[in-house]
C-alpha cells in the first residue's frame, strides 16, 4: 500500500511544524524495529520535533551502539513513562509491525489514542487501525521503507550517517546480510545509505562478532545434543528443553540467529527451533523457496510474519510441539524419493 501524493503532502503538512510524535514498534524489538525507530526519531528531530520511542520490550544488547538507543522508554519497566508518551503524542508511527497484538498492551491505548496515526511496515495483512499507511510486504525491511518515506516526502538531503547507520542496521539485519529477502531497491537504499558516509564493514562487526561465550557454547549444544534431521521431508528441529535454558543460563536474545544454522545443511529447506519457555513453548520456523512458514504456523502455531520466516506459540508440552510439526509438514512439503 503506497501512500497517495494526497497522503504525503498531508504528512508533510504535519512535519512542518514542531509536535509530539511517538513511535512505537514490536514486542521483542530486532534490528529492524530499532533501526527504523531510531533512524525515524533521528530524521524528526531535525523539524524540531519532541520524538518518543516505545518499546514493549527490552532491547538486545548488541544495538548498544545505537545513536539514542538509551532514549527508548521500555514497556515492561517504565510503564508510566510509555502511557504518557501515547497520552502526550499528536503523532504515533507504529513501525515493523502491523497489528496491534503486536505490541501487546499498548495495543487497547495506541488504539484509544486519538493521534494522527503511520504504519510503516513489510509484513502480510496489515490490520486497519492508522489513518495513514504504507506497507510493502516485498521490502526487505521497515528501515528500506522508511529510507523511501523519507525520499518520497523529498527530505533525502536531511539523512546523516547517524540516521543511516540505524537504517544500515535493519537492512542487514533483516536479510542476514544481505543473503535473503532482497530486491533491487533493497541494494539502492544500502549504495546510498554508503554514499552518505554509513561504515557498513563496522556496522556488521558490531551486529554480528559479538556473541559470547556462553552463547557460543549453548549453539554448540544446540547443534550437537538438540538437532534432528528428517531427511526425506527436508527438514531440521532444534528442540531446547526448560533444564536447557536453566544450564546454559539463557536469556532473551541468546538464542538469536541459532534457527538458520539448520538452513546451512545439504538438502535442508525448512527448520524449526522450538524452545520450551516456562508456561508456553515458542516456535521459530524459516524455508528456503516456495515453503510456505507463515502459512504453517498461521494454520497451527497460532502465529505468522513472513513466508521465509515465521513464528508461533502454544501451550503444550514440547514433545507435543514438535509432534505437531512433524505432523504437519507433509502437508506443506512433498516427500522426497
Ligand atoms: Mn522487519
Amino acid at each position: 500500500m503506497e501512500l497517495t501524493t494526497t497522503e504525503l503532502s498531508e504528512i508533510k503538512q504535519l512535519i512542518s511544524f514542531p509536535k509530539g510524535f511517538t513511535i512505537i514498534t514490536h514486542r521483542n524489538p530486532d534490528g529492524d524495529a530499532i533501526g527504523s525507530s531510531l533512524a525515524l526519531k533521528l530524521f524528526l528531530e531535525k523539524f524540531g520535533h519532541t520524538v518518543k520511542v516505545i518499546l514493549p520490550s527490552d532491547y538486545p544488547g548488541t544495538f548498544h551502539f545505537l545513536d539514542s538507543i538509551d532514549l527508548c522508554i521500555v514497556y515492561d519497566t517504565e510503564k508510566a513513562q510509555a502511557k504518557q508518551a501515547i497520552d502526550q503524542a499528536e503523532v504515533i508511527v507504529c513501525l515493523d509491525f502491523n497489528s496491534l497484538d503486536r505490541i501487546d498492551k499498548i495495543g487497547p491505548l495506541v488504539q484509544d489514542s486519538r493521534a494522527k496515526k503511520l504504519l510503516i511496515d513489510h509484513h502480510l495483512d496489515p490490520e486497519p487501525f492508522a489513518d495513514y499507511v504504507f506497507s510493502d510486504i516485498h521490502a526487505s525491511s521497515t528501515c528500506e521503507l522508511v529510507h523511501r518515506f523519507i525520499l518520497d516526502l523529498g527530505e533525502g538531503d536531511k539523512l546523516d550517517p547517524k540516521i543511516g547507520e540505524a537504517l544500515f542496521t535493519g537492512l542487514i539485519t533483516d536479510t542476514g546480510s544481505f543473503k535473503y529477502a532482497t530486491r533491487p531497491e533493497t541494494y539502492e537504499t544500502a549504495a546510498s545509505l554508503k554514499r552518505i558516509g554509513v561504515d557498513d564493514y563496522t556496522l556488521q562487526d558490531k551486529i554480528f562478532n559479538t556473541v559470547s561465550e556462553k552463547q557460543m557454547r549453548l549453539l554448540g549444544h544446540c547443534l550437537y545434543n538438540r538437532m534432528e534431521v528428517i531427511p526425506e521431508y527436508g527438514a531440521g528441529i532444534i528442540a531446547l528443553t526448560k533444564e536447557d535454558y536453566v544450564e546454559y543460563d539463557i536469556q532473551r536474545g541468546d538464542t538469536e540467529g541459532i534457527v538458520n544454522y539448520l538452513l546451512m545443511l545439504k538438502g535442508i529447506s525448512v527448520a524449526a527451533f522450538i524452545r520450551e519457555q516456562p508456561t508456553i513453548v515458542k516456535l521459530s520456523l524459516r524455508s528456503k523457496g516456495d515453503i510456505s512458514v507463515q502459512e504453517i504456523c498461521r494454520n497451527h502455531f497460532n502465529g505468522g510474519g513472513h513466508k521465509n520466516a515465521s513464528g508461533g506459540a502454544a501451550y503444550a508440552k514440547l514433545e507435543d510441539i514438535v509432534n505437531r510439526f512433524k505432523k504437519v509438514l507433509p502437508k506443506y512439503v512433498k516427500k522426497r524419493p
